[in-house]
């Protein structure tokens, strides 16, 4: 039963002023930088969706596997009858796992990315005929009004992807914030988050041989070409990944070739050779950390998974008795004691809390 939401959603014009300031900002800056977001018009999810089938893309398939295991337990957790809002559901690829496994009431697949979030709500349609599908169009970086027609109902939050990682961390706790406001108390959240691991496994991950990735990020420059009147020579560029240590983070770069002019939208820029735009970063996080993340965005993670090799987590959390609540450490009684509660595989809670 899809559902047009028509007092929520946000249509986005021909060209979209925030893509304008942000690139027009971002490439006048030092160093320069242009948020991941602007990766995903159509190309860029298609092209999102290729990564996602990439062998050294070890990310989804990962997710996806864990996912399948403990979606029963998750379901279980959770109780019936919440409403499943999903943040930056791109394809949903992993939606029905979760659909199967908790029946919810109503579904709320969230997303920028217009094209895609209607074609796969459509797909889902046909999968979960009789559940209520309500698609919103927006930027969940920003509080949303969630459809009227799930007011009364609980809501379990689904973040899958690790798309948390894109953002840095004071991005990302506020974001957290802004989901527990947008889904309210007695919420729970479901959010996928990607491990700190071997950079030999990270970096072709981000640097297929194939060259998809190079693709996705190339496709930046194309759509900045095509959206903002640009002239930005893309054969000068190259895409670059690496591994920022100190920071946990996987660092996307599109790196000049040569010395290169162009414009965009009425802006004159110059680049000299090996000068980059930072267009991506992915945060990796330890266990532990990643609960602090969840703590400190005011929900309190009470049950955890990861898969056999230690890719990847997913963590259950309830959202915190006061969201705008400043200390990260308050609710550490509660998590002890929620540790009792240990699902099957890998919830290593209790014994991060002692260490
Ligand atoms: N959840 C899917 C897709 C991850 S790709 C998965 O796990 O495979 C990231 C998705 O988030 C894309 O579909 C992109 O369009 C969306 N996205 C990125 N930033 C967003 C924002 N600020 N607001 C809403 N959606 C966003
Ligand atoms: C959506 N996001 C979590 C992906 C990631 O792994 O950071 C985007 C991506 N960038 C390059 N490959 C995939």
């Amino acid at each position: 039963m899809l559902l047009n939401q028509n007092d929520q959603s946000v249509c986005f014009a021909e060209v979209d002023p925030a893509f304008r300031r942000d690139v027009l900002t971002g490439l006048a800056s030092r160093p320069r930088t242009i948020p991941a977001r602007w990766f995903y018009d159509r190309a860029g999810s298609e092209l999102f969706e290729a990564i996602t089938a990439l062998p050294e893309y070890y990310v989804s398939r990962t997710e996806r596997a864990l996912l399948c295991s403990v979606a029963d337990e998750v379901a279980a957790l959770a109780g019936p009858g919440r409403a499943i809002v999903e943040f930056g559901s791109g394809s949903c690829a992993k939606t029905p796992v979760l659909l199967s496994a908790a029946n919810p009431s109503a579904y709320v697949p969230i997303d920028i990315s217009r094209d895609f979030l209607w074609a796969s709500a459509r797909r889902l349609s046909h999968l979960f005929p009789g559940m209520p599908l309500h698609p919103v169009e927006g930027d969940f970086t920003r509080t949303l009004r969630l459809p009227s027609a799930i007011e009364d109902m609980p809501r379990l939050g689904f973040f899958p992807g690790s798309t948390i990682g894109n953002l840095l961390v004071p991005e990302a706790v506020d974001l957290l914030r802004t989901m527990a406001a947008t889904l309210g108390s007695g919420s729970m959240l479901l959010i996928g988050i990607d491990r700190i691991k071997d950079p030999s496994l990270l970096l072709p991950a981000y640097n297929d041989a194939q060259g998809v990735t190079a693709a996705f990020n190339l496709n930046l420059l194309h759509r900045i070409n095509r959206e903002l009147r640009g002239s930005v020579p893309v054969d000068a560029f190259r895409h670059v990944a690496l591994w920022n240590d100190d920071e946990a983070r996987i660092e996307m770069h599109l790196e000049a070739t040569r010395d290169v002019d162009f414009e965009i939208a009425d802006g004159y820029f110059s680049m000299t050779r090996a000068e980059t735009i930072h267009t991506e970063n992915s945060l990796k996080y330890g266990p532990r950390d990643a609960r602090v993340l969840l703590r400190a965005g005011g929900w309190s993670p009470f049950a955890a998974w990861e898969d056999p090799e230690k890719l990847f987590s997913l963590i259950l959390a309830t959202a915190g008795p006061d969201p705008s609540a400043p200390c990260l450490y308050q609710q550490v009684d509660a998590l002890q004691n929620h540790a009792k509660l240990q699902p099957s595989q890998g919830f290593e809670l209790q014994s991060a809390m002692s260490t």
